[in-house]
C-alpha cells in the first residue's frame, strides 16, 4: 500500500470521526496490548474533542493491561444485548468480523459507519473506511501516524502510554521484523510525552500470576521438534489450565518460545482454551518462511511471521497431527 493511498485513508477516517458525535470502539476476542492500547488511545483522543466514546469488547480485559489509564472504562459485551446507537463504530487490530466474537453479528447489522484501523494482511470487506497498513509493526504505530496527521489534542501522556503498550507488546519489545528506525522515532516521541519504559515493562512483562508461570513451565515441557528440527510444536490441553487455575489470557506470548530453539523455522502453539471450544493455533516463523497461508489453510490468517487460526473439529491430537504435517510444505 503506497503512502499516498494511506494518506487518503487517513483523510477519510478523519472526516468520518470529525462529523461523529458518538463513537463505539472495539477489537478482537482475547484482546492483546495492541487491541486494548489502540482502543484506549482513540478514546482519549476523541473524548478530548468532546465526543461520546465507549469501548465495548467481546472478551474481558487481560489483567496485565488493566493499569492503562481509563482501562476501567472498557465494557464487556454480552451476547443478545442491543448495541448502543452510535454514529461510528471503530474496529481496531482486526479486519475480520468473525474475530469480533459475539459482537460480530450486531456490528455487521448496525447502521453506523464502520471504520477499521489494522495492520493485518487481507482485510475482509465489511467496513466503510479502511485504514490498513500491513507494513506497520502494530495498529498502535499506524494510529500514531494517523493522529500526527489528524492533529488536534493527540499529544497526551495517556495516549502515549496506550500506544507504547500497543507497540511494545506487538513487536516483542522491539524485536520483530517490522521494527524500523521510523518506529523507534515514534517511540521516542511517546517517551517525550511522559512514558516511563521501566514502569511499563514491569506492568506488562513482570507481573505474572504464579499460575501463569507454572502454565509456561508445563507448556515448555510439551515442546517437540519435527521435520529435522525445523518445526516446533507446543501443546496446551484444557486440562492444564484447569489443574493450575490458569486463565485464557495467561497463554499470551507463549507462541514466541517455539522459535527460541536453534534451527526452528516454524513454530506452532496448539491450545485448548478453558472458555471456548475447539483448538486455537498460533504460528510463528522467521526469515523466508511465511505462516499466514498455513493459518489460512485452517481458516485463520494474520501476518507473514505471526498468524493464527481456530479449528472447531477434531481432537487436540488430531489437529496437531494435521498441522505439523501441513507445515512441511512451508519450510525452506
Ligand atoms: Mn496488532
Amino acid at each position: 500500500m503506497s503512502t499516498e493511498t494511506l494518506q487518503q485513508q487517513f483523510e477519510q477516517a478523519l472526516q468520518q470521526l470529525c462529523r461523529s458525535q458518538t463513537v463505539l470502539v472495539t477489537t478482537h476476542v482475547h484482546p492483546d496490548g495492541d487491541g486494548i492500547g489502540s482502543a484506549l488511545a482513540l478514546l482519549h483522543y476523541l473524548e478530548a474533542q468532546g465526543k461520546q466514546v465507549r469501548i465495548l469488547l467481546p472478551s474481558p480485559v487481560p489483567e496485565v493491561l488493566r493499569f492503562l489509564p481509563a482501562a476501567e472504562r472498557i465494557e464487556q459485551y454480552w451476547a443478545l444485548e442491543p448495541l448502543p446507537s452510535v454514529d461510528t463504530i471503530v474496529v481496531v487490530d482486526t479486519s475480520e468480523p468473525h474475530r469480533l466474537g459475539a459482537l460480530a453479528e450486531p456490528v455487521l447489522a448496525s447502521h453506523a459507519t464502520k471504520v477499521v484501523f489494522d495492520h493485518h494482511l487481507a482485510p475482509q470487506p465489511f467496513a466503510d473506511i479502511y485504514v490498513v497498513d500491513p507494513a506497520s509493526s502494530a495498529t498502535g504505530e499506524l494510529l500514531w501516524r494517523f493522529l500526527r496527521c489528524a492533529g488536534g489534542p493527540y499529544r497526551q501522556r495517556e495516549i502515549a502510554q496506550a500506544l507504547y503498550a500497543a507497540i511494545v507488546t506487538d513487536t516483542g519489545s522491539f524485536a520483530f521484523s517490522r521494527v524500523t528506525a521510523e518506529l523507534h522515532r515514534t517511540v521516542a516521541e511517546l517517551l517525550e510525552l511522559g512514558v516511563n519504559p521501566e514502569q511499563m515493562h514491569e506492568q506488562l512483562f513482570s507481573s505474572w500470576s504464579l499460575a501463569r508461570m507454572r502454565l509456561l513451565g508445563e507448556a515448555l515441557e510439551t515442546l517437540e521438534l519435527y521435520h529435522d528440527g525445523r518445526v516446533a510444536l507446543m501443546v496446551v490441553p484444557r486440562e492444564l489450565f484447569l489443574r493450575l487455575g490458569a486463565r485464557s489470557e495467561d497463554i499470551e506470548g507463549f507462541a514466541q518460545y517455539t522459535l527460541a530453539v536453534r534451527g526452528v523455522q516454524l513454530g506452532i502453539l496448539a491450545v485448548e482454551l478453558p472458555d471456548e471450544p475447539g483448538v486455537k493455533l498460533s504460528f510463528r516463523s522467521r526469515g523466508a518462511v511465511a505462516v499466514h497461508e498455513l493459518a489460512a489453510e485452517f481458516g485463520g490468517g494474520g501476518h507473514e511471521h505471526a498468524a493464527g487460526a481456530r479449528v472447531r473439529t477434531g481432537s487436540l491430537l488430531e489437529v496437531c497431527h494435521r498441522v505439523v504435517e501441513r507445515a512441511r510444505a512451508y519450510l525452506r
